[in-house]
């Protein structure tokens, strides 16, 4: 596990869809996402090759200097490591996570996405720092996605997971309090943010949810 990993940092975790932000730019959708209150933020570019990625990468981490907020590369180690990027996150049809961590090093974040309770149970503590759990609904966001597995399943998920997780698929304004109530570190968005009409009010409105969510759990 890194040492520098903090899991609050999965409270509001913006996955950025580089069509999706096409219409503000991916800049101006990671500044106003910041201002908004999202606490860590992945490049996930599926369309792109590692130059892409790079680029893309690069601009993220610019966007993110002094903000305090992570900059994390979707797949691709090479373009982390190139850009010098927090962390990296990986599914589990990618490299595996033993072959990630020796890439990356002892210091830079590494997540795994884990859609099942064996997934969740099967991932080891010494090498991933956080489990992407989900997806929690059915989502256009990513054709051919594993079966969702509501708010029970990913409570189920998340219970096995050994490290903490944060939940993905579908989320949107009004699920914060049954996400977090299902043990939940944090939601993890796409479209709630990229493309929406006004992505700081949306990262906004998400950030404030989680914190009431926060509240009345006790989570503070
Ligand atoms: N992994 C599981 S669902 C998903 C990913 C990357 C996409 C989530 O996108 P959205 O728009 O928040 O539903
Ligand atoms: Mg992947």
């Amino acid at each position: 596990m890194s040492p520098r990993f903090d899991p609050a940092r999965l409270s509001l975790y913006l996955v950025l869809d580089p069509g999706l932000c096409a219409g503000f730019g991916l800049v101006e959708t990671v500044r106003a996402a910041v201002r908004g209150g999202v606490t860590m933020i992945q490049l996930r570019d599926k369309e792109g090759t590692t130059a892409d990625r790079i680029a893309a990468g690069r601009a993220l981490k610019n966007a993110l200097a002094g903000t305090g907020v992570p900059p994390i590369i979707n797949d691709d180690v090479e373009a982390a490591r190139t850009i010098g990027a927090d962390g990296v996150h990986i599914g589990q049809d990618d490299m595996g996570p033993a072959e990630a961590r020796a890439l990356i090093g002892a210091d830079r974040v590494l997540g795994l996405s884990v859609e099942t309770e064996p997934l969740a149970r099967g991932l080891d503590p010494a090498l991933v720092d956080y489990a992407g759990a989900g997806p929690v609904f059915a989502t256009e966001t990513k054709p051919g996605h594993k079966p969702a597995t509501g708010f029970d399943g990913l409570a189920r998920i998340v219970a096995a997971c050994p490290v903490p997780a944060v939940a993905i698929g579908g989320l949107k304004p009004g699920h914060a309090a049954r996400t977090l109530a299902s043990g939940a570190a944090g939601l993890s968005v796409v479209s709630a943010i990229c493309g929406q009409p006004d992505p700081e009010a949306a990262a906004r409105a998400l950030a404030r949810e989680i914190a009431a969510a926060r509240m009345e759990l006790g989570r503070d």
